[in-house]
């Protein structure tokens, strides 16, 4: 395992004398924002997290291995280099093997988290369900993985270029905890609402981190998922929303997108249409779920069941 994995000193420190570090994504990096505002996104977002009180540790595969925190000019390369993976669980031993650049989505940040003996990850949105998945049968590993790995994620809910509803009812099946934090509705990543009850709702980082020494401490493995919702001013209006995802599912289907292409083009399509206010709301909503996430894992290093 050492082998493959490289965990950056300062974050082998914070770990061995128990203290709280929070994982961090790279495909919203390399995939889901366009540069410079990933990089300067992904070094606020990691200022956000020590503010908090926490280590940040952000992921992704850099010539072969495993990187579990990086220094600011690899964040760079990573925000700038043309021929960087999309690595989903799939992809890992490719990249790996190969000697490749990776950036590492949810499913895959999760798993190397864990190697490491990280608790607590932070992400913008996750994949899910997509609309249509019950004949395209495209759900997203990302779920699959947080029905075994115990990592909690931090998230604004799930974007509505899925399906919400088949969504909740997927993690509901593999046994992970959907926890909103501060309201009972569950929120669509730009809007603080999404249509559905949130299964569970909890008000403070100790409650949650209660609930994860519970399920972790009682053996049920597996992810609790958070969502935070955005703040009310950085909000994008539903019906706006819902028009650039109608336009970016017509325009994936004509191009016969399919695979793990499908997630990247919706999302650049939507950020390529929906111009400065989808970016400004996602890096606002990222910046939020740092902050959150670092409480969390403050909380989880000093509380009990
Ligand atoms: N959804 C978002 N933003 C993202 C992603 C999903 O709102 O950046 C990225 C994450 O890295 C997620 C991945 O893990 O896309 C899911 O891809 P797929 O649907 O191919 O599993
Ligand atoms: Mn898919």
């Amino acid at each position: 395992m050492n082998s493959y994995l490289e965990i950056h000193p300062e974050v082998q420190q914070a770990l061995a004398e128990g203290k709280p570090v929070v994982a961090l994504e790279s495909t919203i990096i390399a995939h889901g924002m366009p540069y410079p505002q990933n990089v300067q996104t992904a070094l606020e977002v990691e200022a956000v997290v020590r503010e908090a009180g926490a280590i940040p540790a952000t992921i992704a595969i850099l010539n072969g291995k495993c990187c579990v925190g990086l220094a600011k000019q690899q964040i760079e390369h990573l925000g700038q280099a043309k021929n960087v993976w999309k690595v989903s669980l799939v992809d890992m031993p490719y990249v790996i093997s190969q000697r490749l650049d990776g950036a590492t989505t949810v499913a895959t940040t999760m798993r190397l988290a864990a190697m490491a003996g990280v608790r607590v990850f932070v992400t913008g949105g996750t994949g899910g369900v997509h609309r249509g998945a019950e004949t395209t049968m495209d759900i997203s590993a990302d779920l699959t993985e947080m029905g075994k790995t115990s990592v909690a994620v931090v998230s604004a809910g799930v974007k509505s270029i899925l399906d919400i509803g088949l969504t909740l009812e997927y993690l509901e099946t593999q046994g992970i905890p959907v926890v909103t934090f501060g309201q009972d509705a569950f929120p669509s990543f730009y809007s603080r609402q999404s249509g559905f009850a949130s299964p569970l709702r909890l008000d403070s980082a100790q409650e949650i981190a209660r609930l994860l020494r519970a399920k972790w401490e009682l053996g049920l493995d597996g992810a609790v998922l958070i969502a935070n919702p955005i703040p009310e001013k950085f909000e994008v209006p539903a019906p706006e929303m819902e028009w650039y995802i109608t336009q970016a599912l017509h325009a994936a289907a004509q191009q016969h997108i399919k695979g793990k292409a499908v997630t990247p083009f919706l999302l650049k399509y939507i950020a390529e249409h929906s111009h400065g206010e989808s970016l400004d709301a996602n890096i606002a909503l990222i910046k939020h779920n740092a902050r959150l996430g670092a409480e969390l894992a403050v909380a989880y290093t000093q509380t009990g069941y």
